[in-house]
């Protein structure tokens, strides 16, 4: 194995030296020539009040290589940001896939992995209503592979060919730019309406799954049914799943709509800094494994991108580990110009005929044309394979590697026959028998737009069937048209009564007459499958990386906060002293507490938690505050853990909150508020904060 496929990944080789740890006296600045500068900070003028010149080489290079920084940016994911880690498999497949990453139990294999979301630009904030993109590199010994995918298991469209009218009916609209980063307009939603096969997938888009507490907390799915191929050339369908080992976890939109503004990079952020922390991501990679015959049963037709394969038809093998361990050490150079392609596979991976997959397979590379300027992008270190190419391919834009010798051609003898093909060890498309007459049409299955849907529906918890309902609301009342609207609602009767009548009531019109599909289908029932919902997938009960506000001010009890603090660290989380201003504040007890973070930029939205000490002086000088009012009041909204010990439970009373949830029993978010104390309200409140969310405390209109 070498050093690049075992333990922690390591820095690319070639790259340009860390500037801090190798800088020294005769370390001058160059132009891209080579040659040292003297004067970096003044331009060549004909006298000290006169014109630059043209002759200063310098600055023109300088300021011709800033002009053309900027690469066009991606199509669609344009937002995004990345990590390197490493895939190990824990077995041995090779019964069912030749493919190198899962050659051998243990077997690590690196990888680059960006997360992005779809419609927004490269400024966009993360939190976003949208789908978000989940692209692994893998770095294999075979080449490299891409599986490009997202974190909802289907697609809006069944064939590649409706993929540009879709992104550009999401994408900002074309007269007035806008709106950005947001699905909740006339252009999607008529292009949805219009669009029965979109409903599955619109059903995911508006639930919590669009709007994920972190990239770390969300699962990501290959989409598409591939193929497994091993080395005696038996092939199997397959879907790819990643499950995250924190849990899948979302925002609330109250939240994500004010992260956009506090920290438009709440994402990006978060994965950064876990990484930092030594808090290293990791997702579990499970198999969906299944033949012919097995697909030739199901309901729906395996080639459809708007269908799962319900975990209670094909149960999920877990195969390996994906674990992002380090950070990339230049964002251009790496996140921004990673090409990621679903035409790359490996020997042991192979497409299905999927008509979205099809189309795939070409435009990555076409797109890859455009955005990095040419052919030879798969020789920037990051899109390069970690063993050798070796082919015939020659010249064009921007080439790096110097070919030597006459010989480009195969087959050749002047070049020794050199490289070989490899035959049966090579890349061997599946030979799958292909039959038929050029048609421009869809397999009957494929006209099934709703039950799968419905699905859906039926697998989520109440909570989670109330934010589809509202994330309708919210976005259909963005929508001006009124005929859109009803054609949407008149979609949604085909999925859920229930689901249309809420809507329509929030949109102030009765429920309309229900949209036959392109070509009605006799829907098949399914029974509910609850892996569906979010809460199947809690996570293992780490409370690493999660953010807790500890408000202080003069007077705060200073030991308590001080082993709070202490004791939540211990575990891993984020623990911040929120006060009024930076600076100290004078806790009881003649400690003195540095804060972290004032409530000038302490946005509620950006912690997980809150914890108030007692002190009597102390909680009389917040409940003063109004801002302290609001910090806590969101917090509560939100559904997130608040700690309460001693005289802070009436700052509670000031701020409203009640102790009871609506049904009447106690909020045990509220941790401290029954009297408990000590340990006791510090391991309640760990287990709160894993957790993240009590959403039975919701309410609609929100109480406070
Ligand atoms: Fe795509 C980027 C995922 C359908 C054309 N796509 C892109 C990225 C992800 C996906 C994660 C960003 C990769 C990165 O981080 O750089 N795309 C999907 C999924 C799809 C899908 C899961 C459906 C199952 N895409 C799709 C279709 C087409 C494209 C049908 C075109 C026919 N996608 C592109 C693209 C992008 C892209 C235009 C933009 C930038 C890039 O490729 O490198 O070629």
């Amino acid at each position: 194995m070498s050093s690049k496929t075992t333990g922690k990944s390591k820095a690319p080789e070639g790259g340009a030296p860390d500037r801090a740890a190798e800088c020294a006296p005769d370390q001058f600045l160059t132009t891209d020539q080579g040659v040292p500068i003297g004067d970096n900070q003044n331009s060549l003028k004909a006298g000290l009040r006169g014109p630059t010149a043209l002759e200063d080489f310098i600055m023109r290079e300088k300021i011709t290589h800033f002009d053309h920084e900027r690469i066009p940016e991606r199509v669609v994911h344009a937002r995004g940001s990345a990590a390197h880690g490493y895939f190990e498999s824990y077995q041995d497949l090779s019964a069912l896939t030749r493919a190198a990453p899962f050659a051998a139990s243990g077997k690590r294999t690196p990888v680059f992995v960006r997360f992005s979301t779809v419609a927004g630009e490269r400024g966009s904030a993360d939190t976003a209503r949208d789908p978000r993109g989940f692209a692994v590199k893998f770095y294999t010994d075979e080449g490299n592979w891409d599986l490009v995918g997202n974190n909802i298991p289907v697609f809006f469209i069944q064939d590649a060919i409706k993929f540009p009218d879709l992104i550009h009916a999401v994408k900002p609209q074309q007269n007035d730019g806008m709106p950005q980063a947001a699905s909740a307009h006339d252009t999607f939603w008529d292009f949805a309406s219009l669009s029965p096969e979109t409903t599955h997938m619109l059903m995911w888009q508006m639930s919590d799954r669009a709007i994920p507490r972190s990239f770390r907390m969300m699962q990501g799915f290959g989409v598409h049914t591939f193929r497994l191929v091993n080395a005696a050339g038996e092939a199997r369908f397959c879907k790819f799943h990643w499950t995250p080992l924190a849990g899948t976890h979302s925002l609330l939109w109250d939240e994500a709509v004010k992260l956009a503004g506090a920290d438009a990079d709440f994402h990006r952020r978060d994965l950064w800094q876990a990484i930092e922390a030594g808090a290293f991501p990791e997702w579990e990679l499970g198999l969906q494994v299944f033949n012919d015959k097995q697909a030739a049963k199901m309901p729906f037709d395996i080639l459809d991108p708007t269908k799962i394969v319900p975990q209670e038809m094909v149960p999920l093998t877990p195969v390996g580990r994906l674990v992002l361990d380090r950070n990339p050490d230049n964002f251009f150079a790496e996140t921004e110009q990673v090409a990621y392609c679903a035409a790359h596979v490996v020997p042991g991976i192979d497409f299905s005929d999927d008509p979205l997959l099809q189309g795939r397979i070409f435009s990555y590379l076409d797109t890859q044309l455009s955005r990095l300027g040419g052919p030879n992008f798969h020789q920037l270190p990051i899109n390069a394979p970690h063993v050798p190419v070796r082919n015939d391919q020659r010249d064009g834009m921007h080439q790096q590697s110097v070919p030597r010798g006459a010989v480009a051609y195969d087959p050749n003898s002047l070049g020794g026959g050199c490289p070989f093909q490899a035959g049966a060890a090579g890349f061997n498309s599946f030979p799958e028998a292909v039959s038929g007459s050029f048609v421009r049409a869809k397999p009957q299955l494929f006209a099934e737009h709703y039950a799968q849907a419905t699905l859906f529906w039926n697998s989520q918890t109440p909570a989670e069937q109330r934010h589809i309902v509202a994330a309708f609301r919210f976005e259909l009342t963005k929508v001006d048209s009124v005929a859109v609207r009803q054609r949407v609602v008149a979609r949604l009767v085909n999925v859920d009564a229930g689901l249309a009548a809420a809507v329509a009531d929030g949109l102030g019109f009765a429920v309309p007459e229900p949209l036959p599909g392109d070509d009605p289908q006799p829907a098949p029932q399914y029974a509910v499958s609850p892996s569906l919902s979010q809460t199947s997938m809690p996570g293992n009960g780490s409370i690493a990386t999660l953010r807790v506000a500890l408000l202080v001010d003069d007077g705060v009890d200073g030991e308590l906060t001080e082993k709070l603090r202490a004791a939540l660290k211990a575990d891993g989380a984020v623990a911040q002293l929120v006060g009024r201003k930076l600076g100290l504040v004078e806790a009881a007890g003649g400690i003195e507490l540095a804060v972290d973070i004032s409530l000038d930029v302490a946005a509620p939205s950006t912690f997980d938690a809150v914890a108030i000490q007692g002190g009597a002086e102390f909680v009389a000088l917040l409940a003063r505050n109004g801002r302290v009012l609001e910090f806590v009041k969101e917090q509560y909204r939100h559904c997130k853990p608040i700690l309460v010990q001693g005289e802070g439970l009436s700052l509670l009373e000031k701020a409203g909150i009640p102790l009871n949830l609506a049904d009447g029993t106690p909020d045990s978010f509220l941790i401290g508020a029954d009297g408990s104390h000590g340990q006791a309200a510090l391991n309640a409140f760990k287990t709160a904060l894993a957790q993240h969310k009590l959403l039975a405390r919701e309410t609609d209109p929100p109480r406070v």
